[in-house]
Order: structure tokens, then C-alpha cells, then sequence
């Protein structure tokens, strides 16, 4: 952290001070000893450490002053979220999805015990008083995409009293699109009426131009990676990913297209994070929320890099840019409606794009296995990782199911360096 004290701002969000201080001194820790601890890693990721050291402090105090000035803060846990509405309404989007298991027992008393640990850490940071992003936000956009999430929405509204939930198709045919569009329609009537602000042509197209420019800096990023040696590990990368949904998106873009530059320079002197013909990783499946960082420091603890998230937090957040080209309010609904529905999410059936998009992604970033990651009781990733496998015939595959505990961490440790010693 900055040095600077806090703990005004945290005790005026409600926060557990006592629970607060215990979770950022264990955060703090596996920082040091997860990232700082790699070796050649790009200067220009200092700033991510510097966001990550001020992820509850000074990031939240901009939030903080964000509402002051009249600002409305939107909470997400979904990329179907259409981020563009939300910033031409003059609002603040943040992600909220959590990554560490903290206050399971509370969470149980709502939701059941086999319930993903991503649902859970997240009634379990609420219940603990451990997010300031959940307490700083004035509208929470929950989606029906697994049933989990679906359900846990209804207590999670008993409990904050601010969800809103945006029904999201289960298909794609005709049918689903229209209904998807009515609902891309509602929740900018919703945002309208949160923030008082009428979403405009103008405010949109710079809204579009925002989050596109993000998902560009994120695409050349990603594209970097494909390079042997790679020029940034997994770890960082996936730290950039997860960042994006937290940090101000101008900034953010900024300093990721500072990074890339210097990983371009990387790549033209073969500079790399791990010898030439290291064997490369593509982790696909459920997303990898702040501070799930665990099967990423496996992977590259054993010899291996992790070129590649074909993941909410990764590819399927960024892969597609939205269409600028709208004349209207309208037809910009229309184009953000096709642009999300065209989000490959294992809640779809079918959902054989997903298929294509890893194949597609082994490929250009030649990956050389593919590991498939599902949180234990993610139904719909764990399904879909068996077509996955049939799909994946070039390609060494795994298939991994896991929490946020560290409890499997040595067994984990154990088949992934037996599959990456494979590769070899
Ligand atoms: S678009 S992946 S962000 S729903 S891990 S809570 S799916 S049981 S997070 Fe997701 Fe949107 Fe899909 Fe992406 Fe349920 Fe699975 Fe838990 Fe999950």
C-alpha cells in the first residue's frame, strides 16, 4: 500500500476493520510470494503491482470520490454485462467476482455447501464485511446464466437490497436474440434511471470507443504471448486480465499498451520469462478471479508457461470488438446485443463456437497442451470440458476440477507436472 491510512474510508463503507486487516495481510503475502518473486519480469508490470498493493485503498478512495461528485457505481459479476451502457450513463463499472475462499461457513448459511467457490466468495466477502467494491456499489447487475449464480442472486439481494438481474438466453436462435435485445433495452432504461442521465448517441459512441480501446490493448497482449520464448509470463498476464475489471478503463488502457510496448521490444530481441521451446499452456475453462492465481503458479512452477486464458477472464472478455458503426441509440442496442450474445459462456446450448474458439486459440498461440480448468460444482464447465476433450484431437489435454483451497495443491502440483514433463 501507499502508506496512506485508510481505515476511515474502509469503517464509512462498513467494512470489518479486524477481517479487513487479516485479508489484505494475506493477500499482501501471496503477492510477494507468487509474483514478486518471478524473475525477468517487464518493468512496465510495476504499475500492476502498484494497483494489486492499492486494490482496497486508493482505487476505492477514486471510487469514493467518484460518488461524491454524483457518479453512480455499477456492480458486474458477468462479461454479458454491457459495460458501454453503464459508462454512457456517467456510470462506474467494476467487476465483483471473487477468487479466494473467505467466509465460506456465512455463505453456507444462505447458499448450499456444493455451490462453486466463486458464488460462494462472494456472499462470503459480503457476509464478512471484506469488499469495499459490493459496499461502494449502488447497483448490483446480476445475469441468469448458471443456475448457481441465479439463485444465489435472490439472497444476495435479500442481504444488499441492490441486484438487479438481466435474463440472459440459454440458446441463440432467433427467438433468444430478441428477447436478449429487450433485455439489453431494459437495463439501459435501468441505468437511466439509476444515474438520472439519458444515455445519448454521443455518450454511447464514447462509451464504445473506451471499451473497445481496452479490448484492443487486451487483444495485442494476448497476441504477444504467442511468441517462443513468450515475453510476459501467465501469471502476469492473467494479473492484467484480472486488473481490467477493477481499474479505470482509460488508464488501464494506457498502461496495458505501455506494457505491450515493451514486450514488442521483448519479442524482437528474444527476450522471454522462460527458455526457448518451454513447453507452452493453454488454461481453458471457468474464470480466474482476483486472487485465484493457483493453477497458473502451478503450471509455471513446473517448468512450463501458461500462453493463454481461454476464459472469461482472458479471451472470451475481449475477443470481440463492438461495432462502432451505429447511427442511432437504437441501432447501437443492436449492435452491443450481438456483440455480447456472441459471448461463447458453457451456460449456452449448444455452444460449439467455444469449440473452434480453442482450437483456433492452440493454434495461433501455439500452445502445446491444454489444461481445462472447472471450479468443482461449475456444472456447466464441467460438462462441456468432456466435448472440449473430444474437440481437442491435436492437442495433449487435461482436465482439471478445483477450488480456491490449498488443500489439493500438492496433488494438483503432482498430475501437472506429470502432464507437463509429457510435452516435453
Ligand atoms: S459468461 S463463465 S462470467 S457466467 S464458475 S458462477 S458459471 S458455477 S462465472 Fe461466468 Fe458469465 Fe459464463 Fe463468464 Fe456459475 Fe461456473 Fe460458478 Fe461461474
Amino acid at each position: 500500500m501507499s502508506g496512506k491510512d485508510y481505515t476511515k474510508m474502509w469503517e464509512g463503507l462498513g467494512l470489518n476493520l479486524e477481517n479487513h486487516a487479516g485479508l489484505l495481510g494475506v493477500l499482501s503475502k501471496a503477492y510477494t510470494d507468487i509474483y514478486l518473486s518471478q524473475k525477468n519480469r517487464p518493468k512496465a508490470m510495476e504499475y500492476f503491482d502498484f494497483v494489486i498493493s492499492e486494490v482496497h485503498g486508493l482505487r476505492i478512495e477514486e471510487i469514493v470520490n467518484a460518488k461524491e461528485a454524483g457518479r453512480k457505481v455499477v456492480g458486474t459479476f458477468c462479461v454479458y454485462v454491457p459495460e458501454e451502457i453503464v459508462l454512457a450513463a456517467n456510470g462506474v463499472c467494476i467487476g465483483l467476482c471473487a477468487g479466494a475462499e473467505v467466509g465460506s461457513s456465512e455463505a453456507e448459511k444462505f447458499i448450499p455447501r456444493n455451490t462453486c467457490a466463486l458464488i460462494k466468495a462472494f456472499m462470503g466477502f459480503k457476509l464478512s464485511g471484506l469488499c469495499p467494491y459490493v459496499e461502494s456499489s449502488d447497483l448490483i447487475v446480476g445475469e441468469t446464466t448458471c443456475d448457481g449464480k441465479k439463485k444465489a442472486y435472490e439472497s444476495f439481494n435479500d442481504i444488499t437490497g441492490k441486484v438487479y438481474v438481466m435474463e440472459i438466453p440459454h440458446m441463440k436462435t432467433a427467438e433468444d436474440r430478441k428477447l436478449w435485445l429487450s433485455e439489453v433495452r431494459r437495463f439501459k432504461a435501468k441505468m437511466e434511471e439509476l444515474t438520472g442521465n439519458k444515455i445519448t448517441l454521443e455518450g454511447l459512441k464514447k462509451a464504445a470507443s473506451i471499451v473497445n480501446a481496452k479490448r484492443k490493448a487486451l487483444q495485442r497482449l494476448s497476441r504477444l504471448r504467442a511468441a517462443d520464448p513468450a515475453p510476459i509470463s501467465g501469471l502476469d498476464a492473467l494479473l492484467v486480465n484480472q486488473v481490467s475489471f477493477y481499474d479505470d478503463p482509460v488508464r488501464f488502457t494506457e498502461m496495458t499498451s505501455k506494457l505491450c510496448d515493451e514486450l514488442e521490444q521483448r519479442v524482437s530481441q528474444g527476450t522471454g520469462v522462460a527458455a526457448k521451446g518451454a513447453p507452452r499452456i493453454l488454461v481453458s475453462g471457468s474464470p480466474m478471479a482476483i486472487p485465484n492465481w493457483k493453477l497458473h503458479a502451478i503450471i509455471e512452477g513446473s517448468g512450463a508457461v501458461a500462453v493463454g486464458e481461454e476464459s472469461c477472464i482472458g479471451e472470451r472478455n475481449h475477443r470481440d470488438l463492438l461495432d462502432e458503426n451505429f447511427g442511432s441509440v437504437d441501432e447501437a442496442m443492436e449492435k452491443l446485443a450481438s456483440r455480447y450474445l456472441g459471448i461463447d459462456c458453457a451456460c449456452f446450448t449448444p455452444n460449439d463456437e467455444r469449440l473452434g474458439n480453442i482450437k483456433a486459440l492452440t493454434k495461433n498461440l501455439h500452445a502445446n497442451g491444454v489444461i481445462h480448468y472447472s471450479l468443482q460444482f461449475c456444472t456447466p464447465y464441467m460438462m462441456e470440458a468432456y466435448r472440449v476433450e473430444k474437440a481437442i484431437t491435436e492437442t495433449p489435454f487435461m482436465r482439471i476440477e478445483t477450488d480456491y483451497s490449498m488443500e489439493d495443491f500438492g496433488q494438483l502440483k503432482t498430475r501437472v507436472e506429470a502432464f507437463i514433463e509429457m510435452l516435453k
